[in-house]
């Protein structure tokens, strides 16, 4: 079976802790079933993870390259988080990996301060989401694998 990584990245371990206006009271836990029954839908494997450090986020999209080229990775639906404003380290590895990648934003980003209005990722990604909740994931899920199919 053909897989789909979900990563995650700075403090979206906090979600549904804090800030509910802007994130709602949904936790990442929550979201990784949500991802985890898009992934049933569709018949593709997921690969949930968040890390808050972005050495670990590159190395696993650097994985997620090879894993692409093996046939076993459709892409990466990637929340990057504040980095997504800041990492020109994270658009080099998405560049440098090839493998097709949906940046994703629980919020509408450009409904918000200027500071995140600018995404060093989305040059890189095949596809952006952002201001539909964690529905986002699953709209991101299913963009990917109609983009797989040739749809
Ligand atoms: O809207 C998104 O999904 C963001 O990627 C979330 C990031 C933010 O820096 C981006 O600009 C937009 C923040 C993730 C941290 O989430 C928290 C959730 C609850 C409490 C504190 C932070």
């Amino acid at each position: 079976m053909s897989s789909i990584l979900i990563l995650n990245g700075p403090n979206l371990n906090l979600l549904g802790t804090r800030e509910p206006a802007v994130y709602g009271l949904t936790t990442l836990d929550d979201v990784r079933a949500l991802c985890e029954d898009t992934g049933r839908q569709l018949g593709l494997k997921v690969d949930f993870r968040q890390s808050n450090h972005e050495g670990v986020l590159i190395d696993w999209i650097h994985d997620a390259g090879a894993a692409h080229r093996a046939g076993t990775l459709l892409g990466v639906v990637f929340n990057a988080g504040a980095y997504t404003h800041t990492s020109v380290a994270l658009h080099d590895a998405i560049k440098g990996a090839g493998v097709p990648l949906v940046e994703l934003h629980i919020s509408n980003v450009h409904a918000r301060e200027p500071f995140r209005h600018h995404s060093y990722l989305s040059p890189a990604a095949v596809g952006i989401v952002a201001g539909f909740g964690i529905d986002g994931y699953v709209l991101a899920m299913q963009g990917l694998a109609r983009r797989a199919s040739g749809a």
